[in-house]
């Protein structure tokens, strides 16, 4: 059955992801004039900073620099979330990670779609954070009835997208047509549509239960609703954005800056009031507001220990202000996540030596010189310089961070306490798999450069021993 002519998953993905954003610059405008800024910052701070243009060069990130960005999207019910999982594993990505967002009052659970291996995500890093509505969270139940009703009866893909889904796993991959059809009909999923699913009524019913819940039930699919590119410097790019007349919101979510970044840093402009035209009416008198913009900057990864320190550390913080940050007490927030965070060592090497981050090990030009080294220890080929680290960029999500961003951008103050929680396994049985830990990709990444290194110092012939 293995056919010579399949394209990569890893190349229909990175084609996915250009098409994705060409289709959102198109139906967004704002998101060109984003990725305009974020592209002359980065170019400002490589030009301005050669330690991290050198550092970006070795871990090969500067290569995918441009093609870097994340989408989110939002599904109502078991059988979309699984199939979504189907679509996206044809572009080799898997649900990582598991991130309840009902204790920051948003009615969902979620997963993100991504590839796993270094050297996939080195030729496409796109990744998609996806949400699943928790219906049981209305408390309603004519009005819940009538929610799983409507996304009953709708079919998110199309028909040729569901076919094309079954032939790439019957056949094991897809060749180079039905790779083009497949991208252009996965993107159908995505689209933006101008018109809704439901009454004017029936909408105000649901966007009064949660506003969210009208954004997934009262529209034909779930359309994308922000393409996040990655910056250099979240600093410069959120101080810039009012120059370019986009108002973003009032605190970056994340760790404060750092010399050397961790995780995530995230921030976001308001969501679009966009035309929209209910069942009852024949013209777009309505509005509808789901599209939004961000931009995020990407930091190490952290290990178990580290991200433990991180989480104590913004829950310090975030106690302390009493109060969710918002544009009043904006200042004294960030004062105080940059106190609470004095904490968590700032070196690459005293992360390293706590085990707060994980890396990636190189050879160095003397490690290659030097000759017969594999039964040395890590640690002294470390130190005398045979061996380099450079951090492993976090590619995942942060709960906190989630939740900072839908609030946000759903303009709620009004805060929701669901009595329920963490739902997991409820998530995985819906999904039709479990979701992969992302820590443990993590420190497989590492141990297979420590490998790496390793197996090229073995094959290193020893200088003393080349002629005999
Ligand atoms: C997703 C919000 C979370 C992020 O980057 O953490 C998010 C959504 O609004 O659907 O985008
Ligand atoms: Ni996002």
């Amino acid at each position: 059955m293995n056919h010579p002519n399949f394209v990569s998953p890893d190349l229909i993905r990175q084609r996915f992801s250009k098409a994705m954003s060409d289709m959102y610059r198109e139906e967004v405008p704002l998101y060109g004039a984003l990725m305009e800024l974020v592209e002359q910052t980065n170019r400002h701070v490589l030009d301005s900073d050669p330690q991290i243009a050198q550092q970006l060069a070795s871990t090969g990130e500067i290569e995918r620099l441009d093609l870097e960005r994340h989408g989110a999207i939002r599904v109502g019910t078991a059988d979309e979330l699984a199939t979504l999982a189907r679509l996206f594993a044809v572009m080799g990505m898997q649900p990582v990670g598991y991130y309840d967002l009902t204790p920051a009052g948003v009615p969902v659970h979620s997963t993100a779609f991504r590839a796993v291996h270094e050297a996939a995500l080195q030729i496409s890093p796109f990744r998609v954070f996806t949400s699943l509505l928790r219906l049981e969270l209305i408390e309603d139940l004519e009005l819940r009835a009538f929610a799983q009703s409507m996304l009953d009866r709708r079919s998110i893909f199309t028909p040729m997208a569901l076919t094309l889904i079954d032939l790439a796993e019957t056949q094991g991959g897809l060749t180079e047509s039905q790779a083009s059809a497949f991208v252009e009909q996965a993107l159908e999923t995505f689209r933006w549509h101008h018109s809704a699913t439901v009454t004017a009524e029936q909408y105000q019913q649901l966007s009064a239960q949660h506003r969210l819940i009208a954004d997934v039930v009262a529209f034909k699919g779930p359309h994308i609703n922000h393409l996040t590119p990655r910056t250099l410097d979240i600093d410069i790019v959120q101080a810039q954005m009012p120059a370019h007349g986009i108002t973003p919101k009032a605190v970056i979510e994340g760790p404060p800056r750092r010399q050397c970044p961790i995780l995530l840093r995230q921030t976001s402009f308001k969501a679009l009031d966009e035309a929209i035209a209910f069942t009852d009416q024949n013209e777009a008198r309505g509005s509808h507001s789901a599209r939004f913009g961000e931009i995020e900057q990407r930091g190490a990864a952290l290990t178990p220990k580290g991200r433990a320190l991180y989480d104590r550390l913004l829950n310090a913080a975030r106690d302390e202000l009493k109060d969710f940050p918002n544009e009043a007490n904006a200042a004294r927030y960030n004062a105080l996540m940059a106190r609470h965070f004095n904490e968590f060592p700032d070196s690459w090497e005293g992360m390293r030596q706590q085990q707060l981050a994980y890396f990636r090990y190189f050879v160095t030009e003397k490690g290659l010189a030097a000759g017969d080294l594999k039964n040395a220890a890590l640690e002294d080929l470390l130190s005398d310089g045979y061996l380099r680290v450079e951090p492993l960029v976090y590619e995942d999500f942060l709960p906190v961070s989630a939740a900072g961003i839908f609030q946000s951008n759903l303009g709620d103050t009004a805060q929701t306490h669901y009595g329920v929680h963490s739902n997991q396994q409820a998530f995985e049985k819906a999904l039709g798999r479990p979701t992969i830990d992302e820590l443990e990709l993590y420190a497989q990444s590492q141990r297979r450069s420590i490998e790496q290194c390793f197996a090229a110092l073995a094959d290193v012939v020893p200088v003393n021993e080349k002629h005999g």
